[in-house]
Parts: C-alpha cells; structure tokens; sequence
C-alpha cells in the first residue's frame, strides 16, 4: 500500500521584514515536488495553501505588540495552521508543510506535538530561533519560534491550540548554527539544549553529526519534527532567503543529511521554510528545497 504525504503550503511573510517569502509555497510547486515525490511510493494529497490575513494599512502599528511585530495575524494563520497539521495526522498521513517564512513552525508544531508524548525536533537553521520579545533584536516572530514551542514568549503564541509547551528542550537539536544572539545562548546554555554549529560540522563530518542527533533522540522520542529553514544552507547553494549567513552546510552535506535521516526512519513530519523567490537566483533556492525532500522521501539513484 502506498503511504500518504499531505501538503500544507503556508505563505506567510509577517514573521520577517522581507516581502516575498510568501510566494515561498508556489515557488516550491513550481520546481516539481508533487511529480518528484509521485515517483516515488507516495500518494501525494496537495491540500493548498492556509489563508493568510492581509493587515491593513494602519494595523502594522495595530497589531504589533510591543516588540512582536504582526502578533495577531501571525497566531491567527498559526491556529489554522495547527488544526490542518491535526487533521493530516488524524487522516493518517504525513504532514509536509511549505513556509512562508519561520514562524510558521508555532502552527505546525502545535499541530504535531498534541499526537505524540515526546515529540523530538530537528531545526535545521543558520539561527537557534529561540528569541523573545525581551530579546529579540528585530521584534520579527521568524526569529522566535522554538522559544515559542518550547513554552517560552507572548502567551497568544505559547497557547497555540490551547496547550504548552509543545516540546521538551532535551528533545531538540539545532543543526547549523552560525547565529546566535545574546539571549538565545543564555537560553540554550540554560535549557541544555543540544546544538551542532558549523564548527561540529566541519570538524565531525556531515554523516557523524546525523548519526549523533539520531542516537541522542531515538530512543527518548515517539515522533521527530523536522524543521529545516533552507538558510542552513550556505547562501552560495541557497540564495534565495532573507536572513542568509555565510559558511553554512553544503547542498551536498545536506542531500546526505536527509539520506542519513531517511535511513533512519525517525521522521514523521515535516516542513522547509524561508524559500523566498524574489530574492532567489532563478528557482534554485526551491529546487533545492524539493531536492532534499526527494532524499528525505527515499530517492535512491541505482
Ligand atoms: N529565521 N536572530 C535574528 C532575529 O531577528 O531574531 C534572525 C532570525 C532569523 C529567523 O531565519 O528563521
Ligand atoms: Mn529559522
Ligand atoms: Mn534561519
Ligand atoms: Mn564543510
């Protein structure tokens, strides 16, 4: 029998400054994703895309909250995205969601977190993405969503799907890390929250990184979330984002990653965020998103 995939697309940009990320979902569709994973033993449900309310011209100001810029129409699109994720779940099926920027992970993992005693987490990202309003320095909710899961920030967001936390700090690992801000090493300090930087990387190798991060979950976790955020990614693969950082993983440490992920057999959802094709080079930033999806799907070339 054909195992199931259920796409969500979320175009949200309110958790960044830059416009474009929105159109993230499309860009993704466009380089192929559906026809790349039909190949393989998937049926493949594209359910579309969340809508994202627009703010209207006065409501930047309105619905910022002190240092959380777009609150309202962030947790909005953040429930909605929740109940699809519960929905895809409760169907059965494997929920794989297209961002929009990184926000979008508070809807998703609280939609996955409630199936599950202890969901593991991993984040693929140049960032830790563990800031709060106190310490963000951008007031930009992309930059918050693992504190916010880890029941850490505004309680609106916190509260998504009426639970928290969503995630226990010793089920997460950070995967790329090569930005950090003052209060995200506190936290992570603080937490013990397992993190590969770049420095693990070059130092250990792609396929040690993953082995550990696999072993340190496995057996303490019913389920792994993950999260990557194509700015994990060294920009010269990944051009297309908006907060891009010098020195990151390689396309090709990457694709063996996800192979090294699927192998493994942990994964029971997941979403690729940050794809912004108005500041991409062509699609490539999309076409690799769907490449990595085609590895972490089973896509073998002999
Ligand atoms: N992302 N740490 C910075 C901030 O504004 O909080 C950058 C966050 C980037 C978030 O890439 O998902
Ligand atoms: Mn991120
Ligand atoms: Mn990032
Ligand atoms: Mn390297």
């Amino acid at each position: 029998m054909k195992k199931h995939i259920s796409i969500i697309g979320v175009p949200m940009d309110l958790g960044q400054s830059r416009r474009g990320v929105d159109m993230g979902p499309s860009a993704i569709r466009y380089a192929g994703v559906v026809e790349r994973l039909e190949e393989l033993e998937y049926k493949i449900h594209d359910r579309g895309d969340i809508e994202i309310g627009r703010p209207g011209k006065d409501e930047h100001v309105l619905a910022s909250d002190g240092n959380l810029k777009f609150l309202s129409a962030v947790s909005k699109a953040s429930e909605k995205l929740a109940s699809a994720v519960d929905e895809v779940i409760e169907e059965g099926s494997f929920p794989l969601v297209f961002g929009g920027d990184h926000s979008i992970a508070i809807g998703t993992l609280a939609g996955v977190s409630k199936h599950y005693k202890n969901l593991g987490v991993i984040w693929y990202d140049a960032h830790g993405d563990l800031n709060t309003a106190d310490t963000s320095p951008s007031g930009n909710i992309h930059g918050m969503p693992l504190a916010v899961s880890l029941g850490i920030g505004h309680p609106t967001l916190t509260n998504i799907a009426g639970y928290t936390p969503k995630v226990k700090p010793e089920n997460i690992v950070i995967i790329g890390a090569r930005s950090l801000d003052e209060g995200e090493r506190v936290l992570i300090r603080e937490k013990g929250i397992k993190v590969y930087t770049m420095h693990e990387i070059d130092r250990l190798g792609m396929t040690k990184v993953m082995e550990e991060a696999i072993d340190y979950l496995k057996n303490k976790t019913d389920g792994v979330h993950l999260s990557l955020d194509l700015d994990g990614l060294d920009p010269s693969d990944a051009p297309g984002v908006g907060t891009p950082v010098l020195g990151g993983i390689s396309y090709r440490e990457s694709h063996l990653a996800m192979e090294i992920l699927e192998e493994s057999k942990i994964i029971t959802s997941a979403e690729f965020v940050e794809v912004n094709p108005i500041l991409d080079h062509g699609n490539s930033t999309a076409t690799v998103a769907v490449a990595l999806m085609g590895s972490l799907f089973g896509e073998k070339l002999l």
